[in-house]
Parts: C-alpha cells; structure tokens; sequence
C-alpha cells in the first residue's frame, strides 16, 4: 500500500489556511517543514498554495473560491495529492477531495503515514497502527455516513488495503484490533522492564536520552558518543525507535545513552499516546540531552515544542543539559561565533557544538561524565593478596587513580560512586594509612 503511494502520487501540493494569529515566519515555516516531511514521504512538491483566513471553512477548510482556484492549479501543475498543514475533520477532507477531485493529506495523517513506513521493530509498528487505528476510526464512519448504506471502496494511503468495504471496517472492529494490539504492546513493554531491571542491577543506574525535534541531530551524537551504528539519515523521523548503548570511551559510572523518536510541531496526539511506551525508557535517565539545530531559524520553536511534549509525557523533572547542534552550519565563521554567543547569553549552561567536530564530541563526551560524576568519592580500598580476584570487580566498578603494593596485599586508590565505595569497603575494609574523602560513606 505505501508503495502504491509513492508511485502515483508523487506531484504533491503542500496548502494552508493562514490564521490571523499565526505570524508570517511561524506559517512559513510551518509550511517549509510541512514540505520537508512530504519529501521523506517521496512526494515532490509542485506548488504551496496559501489563503488567509479569520477561520477554516468549516465544509471543506479553504474558502469557496479558493478550492476552486486549487482545482486549477492541480490540473495546471499535473499534481495529484493536496497536503494541508492542518488536522482537518474527516467530513472537510471529504469535500475537499470531491471539489478540487483529488486525494487530500492532513499533516497528522502524512506523519502517521512517515511512522508506518520507518517502523520497524514490532513494538514501533505496533504503537504506529494503533495510532493510525485511531485516526482512521472517525474517517471511516464518515466515509460510510456518505456512502450510504450500500458501503463503497475507496482507495488511497488512509492505512486501508484495497478490497475492504467500510462495513467490514467498522467501528466495533477497529475497537477491537485496538485493544488486541494495546494488549501485545503492553506485554512488550512489560518485558522490557523486565530486562531494564535487570540490566540497571547488572550496570548502575547512570543513563542519559537523546531527545529533541526530529533532525537535530540525535542519532549522529548517539553514533558519536558511543561508537556504534545507528541510522543517521536526513530524513525526518528516521529514528524511531529507543536504542541503548555505552558511553564510549567508557566512564566510571558506566553511563548508557539512549536515542529516542524525535518530536515535531502538532506531534499527533495518539503517537505521543502510543509512543510514550517507547519514550519511558528513555525518560527513566537521570540526565536528558535536549539537542535542538542552532542552524535552524526557528529553533526556538523547535526547543518549545520538545520541551511541550517532555511535559506532556511526564519528564518535567529530569535534570536537562541543553546541546544546541550543528554551529557549523549557523552561517559563516564570524556568524557562527556570534549565534554561539548569543545562545550562550540566552540559554546559560549550554553547550554549542558540532557533531562534526571531534573536540566537540569530546566535550559532549566530558560534560555528560561529570554529569554522573559530581557524586563520586575518592576513597583507598586494601585487597589483600587472597582477595586478588576481586581486582576485576574493582576495576568494573571504580576508577583506580593509584595503586601500591606492600607485603599484605595491595592498596587502590579508587573513585566511585559511595554505594560501591561502601560495598567494597564491607568486604575487605579500609586502607590502614589513607582514609581521605571516604569518611562519610
Ligand atoms: N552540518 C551538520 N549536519 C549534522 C550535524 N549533526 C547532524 N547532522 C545531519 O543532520 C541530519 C539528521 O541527523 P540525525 O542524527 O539522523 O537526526 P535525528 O535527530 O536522529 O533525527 P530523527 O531520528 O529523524 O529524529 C543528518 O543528515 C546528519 O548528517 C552537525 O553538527 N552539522
Ligand atoms: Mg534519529
């Protein structure tokens, strides 16, 4: 079925109602990132059309006229599909699509639609079709309303296959197939916080998530900062679901980064829903890295819009470090520098950087080490010789500074967090000469 979509409909019309309390540069760029998610869909956008409005035409969102004028202008630019940068009621869809005689996307359904197509891992399909589920639900009983009571087929990237008539489809089914799905999802996440237990047991408690709008970055600071693979793309959402990997190279406390999905304005209500499961693991880290593109000349927009969905999904409280990403493309050199400044003055804390920049990563790396840090405790530990084995364990779990050996065993200078500090110490007690800054543990 997306196939489908991508071969024949591939000239796209991105078109929006301007309302008057929306600002030229917040609806240009809402429409710039609107195109930008039709050309992850594959769609080459032909023309942007615009009507300025005090509200949406309640039948069918554009004015009478002007869906006249978009009817045109399809014919005129042989464009086949109409994206609106607006959720639209299933009824204002419908009558659109009859008067200007070809398919119309909402923005909640061409980001439902990007979602499904990047799912892959099970739990990532499945949050992705319950959401689509839910979206389609009152479209499909719109569509029956009209079709009367003989049903009809009706074709398009509604998440339907061909073949199926809306009675078939019904509203007790979908609410079915929703709950059957809720059930496996759940069952998924159970296990997963199962196996986050146990690895939390196995590895501390350090954890630090990539979060932030989608292409600011995250995947390629993951990539960076930990040495592994995961998919870097321009593309929006490309990541979509949570991967895990060590800091590297690694730290005392070992400190595990998580990459998440990324959000955007107007994120669809049942995704936020649906991917909250996703983005728990993620918010269970003591530290959140918000990156957000200091190339982008809405990127206070963007940090608003993160910031809005980590309240919505309860991470209010976790402990933020703010990374603003990609300076290098802020411009020419001396731009740079002063967009660096500025965002230094405006957001104090920050850190402003490259992913293309290797010293940057290495202060990225340093900033979230000190992060897990701050806690720790130098303290000097005596392992004598018949506790030699035990030298991996410290090793593991500790930084060692200094180590001395004397006729009894050997003496280790470690830092480390004061619950390991106490454990060791309860095995094989203190060192006899230095005891500084193990005192309180
Ligand atoms: N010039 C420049 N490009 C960057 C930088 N960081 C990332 N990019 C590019 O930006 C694009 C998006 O990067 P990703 O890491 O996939 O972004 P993401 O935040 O993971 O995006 P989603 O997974 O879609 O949410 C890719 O083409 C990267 O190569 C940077 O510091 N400078
Ligand atoms: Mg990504």
């Amino acid at each position: 079925m997306t196939q489908e979509v991508a071969q024949k409909s591939q000239r796209a019309i991105v078109a929006a109602v301007q309302l008057s309390s929306v600002s030229d540069p917040e609806f240009d760029a809402s429409l710039a990132e609107l195109r930008q998610l039709a050309k992850t869909l594959g769609f080459e956008v032909v023309a942007t059309f615009t009507q300025k409005r005090a509200g949406f035409d309640k039948t069918a969102y554009f004015g009478l006229g002007k869906r006249e004028e978009l009817r045109l202008l399809l014919e005129e630019r042989s464009a086949d599909v109409v994206l609106i940068d607006h959720e639209i009621s299933p009824s204002q869809a419908h009558n659109l699509e009859k008067e200007v005689g070809c398919e119309v996307m909402d923005r909640t359904m061409v980001i439902l639609e990007i979602f499904h197509r990047h799912a892959r891992s099970r739990a990532a399909r499945v949050q992705v079709e319950i959401a689509r589920l839910g979206y389609m639900a009152p479209r499909l009983r719109e569509a029956a309303k009209l079709a009367g009571p003989q049903g009809r087929q009706r074709s398009g990237v509604g998440g339907r296959s061909g073949g199926e008539s809306d009675s078939e489809l019904d509203r007790r089914k979908i609410r079915d197939r929703i709950a059957e799905l809720q059930k496996e999802l759940d069952a998924m996440v159970l296990e997963r916080k199962t196996q986050r237990a146990r690895r939390q047991e196995r590895q501390g408690l350090a954890r630090v998530a990539l979060v932030g709008y989608t292409n600011a970055g995250k995947s390629t600071l993951m990539r960076a900062l930990t040495g592994s693979e995961v998919l870097v793309a321009d593309k929006l959402f490309a990541t979509l679901d949570t991967t895990v990997r060590a800091l590297h190279p690694e730290t005392v406390p070992r400190v595990l980064v998580s990459d998440t999905v990324g959000f955007i304005k107007n994120l669809p209500h049942g995704l936020v829903a649906s991917f909250k499961s996703t983005l728990d693991e993620a918010l269970e880290a003591s530290l959140l890295v918000h990156v957000v593109d200091a190339s982008d000349p809405g990127f206070e927009r963007q940090l608003a819009v993160t910031e809005e969905v980590l309240d919505e999904i309860g991470a209010k409280a976790v402990p933020r470090l703010l990374v603003f990403n990609k300076i290098d493309r802020a411009g020419d050199e001396p731009g740079q520098r002063e967009r660096e400044a500025a965002l230094r003055a405006q957001f104090p804390g920050c850190i402003v950087m490259s992913a293309r920049r290797e010293g940057d990563i290495a202060k990225l790396h340093e900033a979230i080490a000190a992060f897990f840090q701050r806690d720790l405790i130098e303290a000097e530990v005596f392992l004598p010789w018949a506790a030699q084995k035990m030298r991996g364990e410290v090793f593991a779990t500790c930084e060692v500074l200094a180590e001395r050996a004397d006729g009894e065993g050997t003496c280790l200078r470690i830092r480390g967090e004061p619950e390991t500090v106490k454990h060791l110490y309860e095995q094989f007690g203190r060192s006899s000469d230095n005891r500084s800054g193990a005192d309180d543990v």
